[in-house]
């Protein structure tokens, strides 16, 4: 398992494929703008009353929203009242191969969020338990301008590892990674030749 080039370990349960998915860039941006042209970007609100300085959409089955009632999943999008669009099959199968590269086997993810950080954009440390069933890890999928993710513990506070990730880095969290809390650093301003003056994060979930 450990003998593809570019495996790290940033910690027990956290796996990084550096530019893994760097030639499957058109594609998955392809993919992406198809779910954005039916499901544009927002900010979601925060339950506190800022809007996040992230934008985001989903696909899938459900979507992960962000409102003053709180964080879920929800099958329709709000700003539209329409089922979110289905995931498209090169995003889930890319993604189900990847978690097979990590070891995890039998994932199906039910919704892949899409955040698009602009510069400035950050988000702050958090961690990911609104998923029913959190023996199923979590696939990100990094395009576009570097940024610096942190990852702390399981609880608030405390030290917290820093790692760069970069165009075509993929990360699988799961098993002890799974809740720990984690978080990614102010984007600096800059131009990817492909992606623009953005970050694009896949973040894949089994959240039924
Ligand atoms: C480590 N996204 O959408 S992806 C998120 O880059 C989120 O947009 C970040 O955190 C981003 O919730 C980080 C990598 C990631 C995702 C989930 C994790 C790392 C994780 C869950 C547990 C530990
Ligand atoms: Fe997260």
């Amino acid at each position: 398992m450990n003998s593809t080039p570019n495996f790290e370990n940033l910690a027990p349960g956290v796996v990084i494929l550096r530019q893994r998915v760097v030639d499957q860039t058109a594609p998955i941006c392809e993919a992406v703008d198809w779910v954005v042209a039916r499901a544009p970007y927002r900010n979601p609100m925060t339950p506190y009353g800022k809007p996040m300085s992230v934008s985001m959409t989903n696909c899938g089955v459900v979507g992960w929203v962000s409102d003053s009632g709180g964080y879920r999943y929800e099958s329709k999008d709000p700003m539209t009242d329409q089922p979110w669009p289905e995931m498209p099959d090169v995003l889930s199968e890319l993604a189900i191969q990847l978690a097979g590269q990590a070891g995890y086997h039998q994932y199906r993810p039910d919704v892949c969020l899409v955040n698009r950080y602009r510069p400035g954009a950050l988000m702050g440390m958090h961690r990911d338990a609104d998923e029913r069933d959190l023996r199923y890890p979590i696939v990100s999928i990094s395009l576009g301008l570097p940024m610096t993710f942190r990852l702390g513990g399981l609880r608030r506070g405390g030290a917290t590892l820093q790692t760069m990730l970069h165009h075509g880095d993929v990360m699988i969290m799961g098993d002890s990674a799974r809740l720990r809390y984690h978080g990614v650093s102010k984007l600096k301003p800059g131009i990817h030749p492909l992606i623009g003056s953005n970050r694009i994060n896949l973040t894949f979930r089994v959240a039924l």
